[in-house]
């Protein structure tokens, strides 16, 4: 079966700058199993609406597999005005992370043949064989489509025990050029050269999947109810990634991801022995969680040419960490971000999100005295954002937040997490917007103390610093006055009813 994949833009105004792993991967292993998939990489090619048309009536598939994340809603949503009136017969399927708990509006509202939930591969498969009239369509796991006008979303899942069975991504299907050349500075990586003295490699950057999934179920992520458990490759199998894409495209700095790599000590010595013992130009980032991090660990790591080793803080309030699902206390975040800066060469990487449910000054202020305390500089600051797939969201949507979703998934679309979609919090939007940059404002007061060359621009000096600094606390004080004591909403619980969320009811 001819498939043609095509990736959508995650921001609609400026071009991807990571691969569309999940259809690389998709290709090759379809490709494996007698298929012929092709991708146009439209996140990044961004052909015109006639150039599109034109390269999908050439190419002739007998399916259109549409890749994205949510924030691609709305670019999907225009695509597939124009699909459906050129290509009316082909089927049409849609999978990527845009499908979660979403699958009935792809289906009725976009026109979606097949959604494909969660990982792809073997579903994938056997969808293909039931389109070439062999199996039976409600024994595919995690798929959805309609049957007599209602949504069917078939339960379970389907993916490999072991995910050393999958075939290198299909690195020919994109142009690699672009991709490994397209983050030509990362700045993390200059310190730790400059620290180390270490050679500057050539910067051909790619990211490189080590594991699958995550050992946790944040509320703001998706891994509680879709893409779940945890899967490490081997070690012998991301060094034969590395050695893939080392010697055949030049790449010298490579991401692991997605969201944890290195975090079983005995693991984490292997693959630090491997990466010297055959690349020794080549340097690395990768993701952790917090409470992973120990001295062990961390010699084993600063022994190696990684840079730098990310982990998401979140919140100093250990009732919002409750709330976020986090498992984790601010006393773990703080150590092992002291515990990089100061016992490595590597530089700790964390983000922070406010406007959690349950958040008030007090939480917001919890953070701020962390970052002033473990002397916390750059860091990427987001608003709590309830993405569908997530806990968070189907709280949302039982507490009659996100009431009408087309207009929600509308909102999210295009944007990134450091902007508001659902005020989560009893105060009004311009409060929670300023919790960011209150939390902002700190990271760039420990920059202004750590680095005398650093000047803030005089107009956030006056807008940030003096202006919202104001406002934001004289509208606590009257708050207070108002309600005659300090608000805690800390012991809110995301499921205390039992989660079941409706697709289709609508
Ligand atoms: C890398 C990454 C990014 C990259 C690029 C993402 C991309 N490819 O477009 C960057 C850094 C740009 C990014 C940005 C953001 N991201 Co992001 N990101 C990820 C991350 C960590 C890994 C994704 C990945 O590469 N997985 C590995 C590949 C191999 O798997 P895959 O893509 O899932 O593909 C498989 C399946 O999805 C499926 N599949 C995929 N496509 C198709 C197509 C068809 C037809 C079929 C059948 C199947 C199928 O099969 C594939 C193989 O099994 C995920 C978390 C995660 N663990 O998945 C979050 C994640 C996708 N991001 C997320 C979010 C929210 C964001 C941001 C909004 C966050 C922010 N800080 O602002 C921004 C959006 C940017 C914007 N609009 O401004 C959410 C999305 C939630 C959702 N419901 O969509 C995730 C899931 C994290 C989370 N919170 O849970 N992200």
């Amino acid at each position: 079966m001819k498939i043609l994949f095509i990736s959508t833009p995650t921001r609609t105004y400026t071009k991807n700058y990571l691969p569309p792993l999940g259809i690389m991967y998709l290709c090759s292993y379809l490709k494996e199993n007698g298929h012929e998939p092709i991708i146009i990489d439209q996140a990044l090619e961004r052909l015109d609406t006639d150039k599109l048309m034109d390269r999908i009536r050439k190419e002739n598939p007998d399916v259109i597999g549409i890749s994205g994340i949510i924030t691609a809603f709305d670019y999907v949503r225009g695509l597939m005005e124009t699909i459906n009136k050129r290509f009316p017969d082909k089927i049409k399927i849609i999978g990527g992370h845009i499908t979660l708990d979403i699958e009935d509006i792809l289906l009725k509202k976009l026109k979606f043949d097949y959604v494909v939930n969660s990982y792809g591969e073997k579903k994938l498969l056997c969808l293909f064989d039931y389109l070439s009239g062999e199996g039976i369509l409600e024994d595919i796991p995690g798929i959805a489509y309609l049957k007599d006008n209602g949504c069917v979303i078939n339960p379970g899942e389907l993916y490999f025990r072991n995910i050393d069975e999958l075939p290198l991504p299909a690195y020919d299907q994109v142009d690699m050029e672009y991709y490994s050349t397209v983050n030509s500075t990362i700045i993390k990586l200059d310190r730790y050269l400059d620290k180390t003295g270490k050679k500057r490699p050539e910067m051909r950057y790619f990211p490189v999947i080590g594991a699958l999934g995550c050992t946790d179920k944040c509320s703001f992520c998706i891994h509680e109810f879709h893409f779940k458990g945890f899967r490490l490759h081997s070690v012998d199998y991301v060094i034969e990634n590395v050695r893939h894409l080392y010697e055949n495209y030049g790449i010298r700095v490579f991401s692991f991801g997605e969201d944890l790599f290195l975090f079983r000590t005995k693991y984490a010595a292997d693959f630090i022995k491997a990466m010297n013992e055959n690349f020794p130009d080549a340097y690395f980032s990768c993701a952790i969680r917090s409470d992973y991090v120990n001295g062990e660990m961390l010699s084993i790591l600063n022994n190696s040419n990684c840079f730098t080793i990310g982990f998401g803080f979140e919140s100093a309030n250990d009732n919002i960490l409750n709330v976020l699902y986090k498992r984790n206390t601010r006393k773990n975040n703080t150590n092992a971000y002291n515990l990089i800066r100061e016992g490595t060469n590597m530089a700790p990487a964390c983000s922070f999100m406010v406007g959690t449910p349950g958040e008030t000054e007090k939480t917001v202020d919890d953070t701020i005295d962390a970052i002033r305390e473990a002397k916390i500089t750059d860091s990427a600051v987001f608003i709590t954002n309830p993405y569908p797939g997530t806990r968070l969201y189907r709280w949302c949507i039982e507490h009659g937040l996100i009431k009408d979703r087309m207009r929600f998934l509308s909102d999210i679309s295009d944007r990134d997490a450091i902007k508001l979609s659902i005020n989560m919090t009893p105060y009004p939007d311009f409060i929670v917007k300023m919790m960011r940059i209150m939390v902002i404002n700190q990271l760039e007061r420990n920059k202004i103390e750590s680095d005398p060359g650093f000047r803030l621009p005089p107009l956030n000096r006056i807008i940030n610093h003096i202006f919202v600094l104001l406002i934001y606390r004289s509208y606590f004080r009257i708050r207070k006055l108002l309600h005659g004591k300090e608000e805690d909403f800390g012991d809110i619980q995301l499921n205390e009813k039992k989660t079941v969320l409706l697709r289709g009811e609508e």
